[in-house]
């Protein structure tokens, strides 16, 4: 495949994704690559007045658009399941197609850093309440000098830090 046939629909502030193609002798990039059930945005740059670039049909949904003469056109795609879309010309000489793939065959390193982001805030904070509570828990323990006394603040510590958890989750969750 030459370099820039293939592309990586990029999401946007809206929820959906978004990829440019410019059409040229052919469409490009021709192979895009989208994750299902996701809105997919796909704006066609019309570079050429070939006969070929005035219309892009689409295998399913079902769609048949006119690209402007020259400039943008914008198609959107509701969310589909995972599979393929072909797109071609009016004719069928230019040729596309959108794999789309769910969301569960991304890669496990992208998974867990997504998962990572969103608990990385509040596990923060967490820890920051937890090295906060150290230094009286150590003085109650060193001014007891005495395991009951000792085991006591460390029991302490940890319901502490247990609430500070669930406090930082909780205001992580909701909104602001
Ligand atoms: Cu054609």
């Amino acid at each position: 495949m030459t370099p820039g046939a293939l592309a990586r629909a990029q999401p946007d502030a809206g929820g959906r994704q978004v990829v440019e193609i410019t059409v040229r002798g052919g469409y490009r990039p021709h192979v895009i690559r989208a994750r299902a059930g996701v809105p997919l945005r796909i704006v066609f740059q019309r570079d050429d007045d070939d006969a070929c670039s005035e219309r892009v049909v689409f295998s399913a949904p079902r769609l048949d658009r006119r690209l402007a003469p020259a400039g943008m056109t914008t198609v959107d795609l509701p969310a589909q399941p995972a599979g393929e879309i072909r797109f071609t010309c009016g004719m069928g000489r230019y040729r596309g197609r959108i794999e789309l793939v769910d969301g569960e065959s991304r890669s496990i390193v992208a998974q867990l850093s997504e998962r990572a982001a969103l608990v990385e805030k509040p596990v923060g904070r967490a820890l920051m309440l937890w090295v906060f509570s150290l230094p009286p828990v150590a003085i109650l323990a060193v001014l007891g000098l005495d395991p009951p006394i000792a085991l006591a603040a460390a029991g302490l510590a940890l319901v502490a830090w247990v609430v500070g958890c669930l406090w930082a989750f909780s205001r992580s969750a909701s909104p602001g």
